[in-house]
């Protein structure tokens, strides 16, 4: 299979879409999609998503699909990939740090980095349950790693790339991940399976 995957470099939820797809040796175009640029809002790139959202996949014969968990689970289906587990129970519990990680994860820490790191805003004016619901986030990953690699056990899956794309950026937002030492460990772990260095900060971007 080849394909476009529209995206922002910038973006935990892209960057999980092109480590899934590389982990696989998939081959594909990136077509950088620059949101600060307001490129998601072209007339040319809503035919492709009409919900403005990168990332976005368009696949050689037309098809598209979007949502960043939705792709790298079809990525590793599709592949017949251990990276979603075929044993029912073991997919949900995948599944369940998938959509954790979209409710109760992303929105706290992506949004308060978006917000410091690329709006410019200073803590002050940021409201304060961003912080309080990210440190709830990261306190439940912390409990969950301790004696673990991965979250889901000893398999690096989907779950583990989902997760680390913002939390390895928290930094960013202002979190301070010295204070989860198993999740600073889990992060190497997961760097390591997916071949990337240390997350360099924003301002190394
Ligand atoms: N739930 C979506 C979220 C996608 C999302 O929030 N994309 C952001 C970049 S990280 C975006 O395109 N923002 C531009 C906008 O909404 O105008 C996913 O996981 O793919």
């Amino acid at each position: 299979m080849h394909f476009k995957i529209f995206g922002d470099v910038k973006s935990g939820n892209c960057l999980k879409v092109k480590w899934t797809a590389d982990y696989l040796g998939l081959t594909y175009d990136w077509i950088e999609t620059d949101v600060m640029k307001k490129a998601n809002r072209t007339q040319a790139f809503l035919k492709i998503n009409p919900a403005a959202q990168v990332p976005a996949v368009q696949f050689d014969d037309g098809r598209v699909l979007s949502q960043s968990n939705a792709l790298i689970t079809y990525f590793a289906e599709s592949q017949g990939s251990n990276l979603m587990p075929a044993e029912a129970w073991a997919r949900a519990k995948v599944n369940q740090w998938l959509f954790w990680e979209q409710y109760s994860h992303e929105p706290a820490i992506a949004v308060r980095r978006f917000k410091r790191a690329y709006l410019g805003l200073a803590d002050a004016d940021l409201d304060p349950s961003l912080l309080d619901k990210g440190l709830a986030a990261l306190g439940q990953m912390e409990d969950a790693l301790i004696g673990e690699d991965f979250l889901t056990g000893n398999d690096f899956t989907v779950a583990d790339i989902a997760l680390v794309a913002y939390t390895r950026m928290a930094g960013d937002g202002g979190y301070d991940l010295q204070s989860f030492p198993a999740i600073v460990q889990w992060i190497g772990r997961v760097e390591h399976e997916l071949g990337l260095s240390p997350y360099p900060g924003y301002k190394h971007l």
